[in-house]
């Protein structure tokens, strides 16, 4: 497995360089989406279990984005999908021009989706745009119901909310119905599901949604 060290990249604008990506990546029929979360949300294991699922059906590939470490790239290769673990040298998020040279490193030819599993925090990757065409982020149970107060901007942001560790809901006195109506109230449009990646409850919405997006994001580019 590879993996690179990336320094953020000085560019007058990476709003420029992500809109350039996605134009890209959609001529390619690459739908890129960027999944963010804290530190042990969950992230990794969804993407495990996702791909055990979809990979019949799609080619997927994942970048793995941490500070260290290439723990999460190896347990990715294992479950059968494509993987590139990324270094931020110490950085706290993504931007356009890492997603990209990970990306080319990687190699995404033939790739109908790819994730890119952020750097986990819930504050700075919201803040760039990395070029994806999605974004989809994880809040879980044991986090608490009050995490769209506290950090607005990351569920202003994403397209998705997916509530994971749902089977341990009832041990961390989680409101669903107060959760989804802060969401909702910052992000009137945000799509969101409640799953378990332990036991796949719930899994059959979020990967109805995700082949949707992948041939939504297929047409768009004919
Ligand atoms: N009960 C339960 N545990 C879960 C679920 N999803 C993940 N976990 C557990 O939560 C822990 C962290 O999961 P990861 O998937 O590694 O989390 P992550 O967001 O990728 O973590 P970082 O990459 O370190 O930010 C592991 O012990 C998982 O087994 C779930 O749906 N239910
Ligand atoms: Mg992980």
């Amino acid at each position: 497995m590879k993996i690179i060290e990336l320094k953020e990249t000085v560019t007058a604008s990476n709003d420029r360089d992500a809109e350039a990506l996605r134009a890209e990546m959609k001529e390619k029929g690459t739908l890129l989406i960027n999944l963010m979360a804290s530190p042990g949300a969950g992230k990794t294991t969804l993407l495990e279990r996702t791909i055990r699922d979809l990979s019949g059906d799609y080619n997927i590939a994942v970048l793995e984005a941490d500070v260290d470490s290439s723990v999460d790239a190896e347990r990715i290769e294992k479950v059968g999908a494509k993987a590139i673990q990324v270094h931020t040298g110490g950085m706290c998020h993504m931007d356009a021009g890492m997603t990209r040279n990970g990306l080319e490193e990687m190699g995404y030819e033939g790739v109908d989706l790819a994730f890119l599993e952020n750097v986990g925090n819930l504050i700075c990757p919201a803040e760039f745009d990395t070029g994806a065409g999605k974004k989809v982020m994880i809040l879980s149970t044991p986090e608490g119901d009050d995490k769209p107060l506290k950090y607005p901007l990351m569920f202003t942001e994403s397209d998705v909310l997916i509530i994971s560790k749902i089977d341990v809901a009832e041990y961390f006195d989680f409101d669903f119905e107060k959760c989804e109506e802060r969401a909702k109230k910052l992000n009137p449009n945000i799509t969101i599901f409640k799953l378990s990646s332990k036991t796949g409850e719930g899994f059959e919405a979020w990967e109805k949604w995700l082949r949707g997006a992948v041939a939504d994001w297929k047409d768009a580019a004919k």
